[in-house]
């Protein structure tokens, strides 16, 4: 096991790198920003090194600022986390020039998933169901394109390789916006990833987002634990995710599972990762893999047993996967509630000082936070202030458990989003279970008018 390893991430999910760290016995460097410098886990840390004023681009995007970082202080890993340079090939690789190992999955791995179009030729080649589409990129000729598209079926959706998670993509719904949509997407994929290949799928029309979990080892060991749903999101932000996804057969889960474990087997995939679906009138279609460990990763946490953060840093280490697929049992049911800085409806950032922290717990109560009283929000980064997860032996008991820990969660000092989810947990929609991604921006359209 690695003795120190250096956490290149900030908020949350830094403080439960450092908690997995303390558990494994390892010693954590945290870094943090101007902005960051009376953070929790930085008051809480043995080690920590300032690599940069308030703006991200200078400090957790700072490549030459965190690799120096490790280097002073002879940390032997760097955990990514999640967003900034997690799934930055680029990165891994010079991580791993510089002599310190990268915890995540190689950074070739990293390049293939962050090309959509080689992702998906990877998923189809190792029997993921994928969404119909164009095999590859697409050609320059009209004439093909149009065809591709009548194969296909209207509508389609013209997406960028260089995209994901939302960005650079557009619905064409005729052939008459056909040539001028698929123009267009590359114009932007060009300005905006310096690639300006697309591709084009069938466009689903009210699916659910369902993506599945796995952990691999170096040696070719993989397990999928179970999936997450995360349809309650809006503008690509998740807002409430829930593990197991409700009224999904298990043996359809297990059926693509295995084909999750194969691919990663197939592509000498290591660490975590996820694969993220549609799903459609009982049919799955993957759509992109996400190569870090994920905010919404707890719910798994709490329905497998499984330490995500923790099997990260030891299959990085070399170590083999501590358990085998027949020992992943899934039990109950978890929900996760997003706290965001923000006002609970309309959904402006909020930041600023939290005069009045009180988080809930008690049975089933988990709360992954790294803000407390008196704690300035800086207007920075990202709104999310931390996260409410429950854990219930039934899908009703979670739901009641969270309204308990909703009920007794204090935020003052701030907008927060607390009201949306205790009016979503008494939603008759979201209690049945199962509703698409476009549910939540309905409702809040509906209760903003
Ligand atoms: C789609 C789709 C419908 N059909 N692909 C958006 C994020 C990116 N990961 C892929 N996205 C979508 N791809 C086909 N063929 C609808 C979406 C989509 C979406 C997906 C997951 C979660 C929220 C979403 C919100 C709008 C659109």
């Amino acid at each position: 096991m690695f003795k120190k390893i250096l956490v290149a991430n900030r908020g949350e999910i830094a403080l439960r790198i450092q908690r997995a760290c303390r558990e494994l016995g390892v010693q954590a460097v945290m870094v943090y920003s101007e902005a960051d410098r009376d953070a929790k886990y930085v008051k809480l840390a043995e080690e920590a090194v300032c690599i940069g004023p308030a703006s991200s681009a200078l400090s957790y995007l700072n490549m030459p600022a965190i690799i120096s970082a490790a280097e002073v202080t002879d940390a032997e890993a760097i955990h990514p986390g999640y967003g900034f340079l997690s799934e930055n090939a680029d990165f891994a690789e010079r991580v791993e020039r510089s002599g310190f190992q990268f915890i995540g999955p190689t950074p070739e791995s990293i390049r293939i998933m962050g090309d959509k179009v080689s992702a998906k030729q990877a998923m189809i080649k190792a029997g993921v169901p994928c969404v119909p589409g164009s095999e590859g990129e697409l050609p320059d000729d009209p004439v093909q394109i149009k065809r591709i598209a009548k194969m296909i079926g209207y509508p389609v959706i013209i997406k960028a390789a260089g995209g994901g998670g939302g960005r650079g993509m557009r619905v064409v719904h005729t052939e008459a916006a056909l040539i001028n949509a698929v123009a267009m997407t590359k114009n932007e994929a060009g300005a905006a990833f310096g690639n300006p290949a697309v591709y084009m799928e069938k466009y689903l029309q009210n699916p659910r987002h369902v993506e599945i979990q796995i952990l691999a080892d170096k040696f070719k060991n993989a397990v999928y634990l179970g999936e997450r749903d995360c349809s309650m999101q809006r503008r690509h932000q998740k807002v409430i995710e829930e593990a197991p996804a409700p009224g999904i057969p298990r043996k359809l889960i297990e059926r693509v599972g295995e084909r999750c474990v194969a691919a990663c087997k197939k592509i000498g995939y290591r660490g975590a990762g996820t694969f993220e679906f549609l799903y459609e009138d009982g049919e799955f279609y993957f759509i992109e893999m996400n190569t870090r460990v994920q905010v919404e990763h707890p719910v798994t946490e709490m329905t497998t047993g499984v330490d995500i953060v923790k099997t990260q840093i030891m299959v990085a280490a070399g170590e083999k996967l501590p358990f085998t697929q027949r020992q992943i049992q899934i039990r109950g049911h978890a929900i996760e509630c997003r706290l965001n800085a923000e006002d609970a409806y309309k959904c402006i950032p909020s930041p600023g000082r939290i005069t009045m922290w009180h988080p809930p717990g008690g049975p089933g109560v988990r709360v992954d936070s790294h803000v407390y009283t008196n704690y300035f929000v800086p207007p920075n980064y990202d709104s999310m202030i931390g996260k409410i997860i429950v854990y219930g032996d039934t899908r009703e008991q979670a739901l009641a458990r969270m309204r308990t820990a909703l009920g007794e969660t204090v935020v003052e000092g701030i907008n927060t989003n607390i009201a949306l989810h205790r009016e979503l947990m008494v939603d008759a929609k979201f209690m049945e279970g199962g509703t698409n991604i476009h549910y939540l921006e309905g409702w809040l359209a509906n209760h903003n008018r």
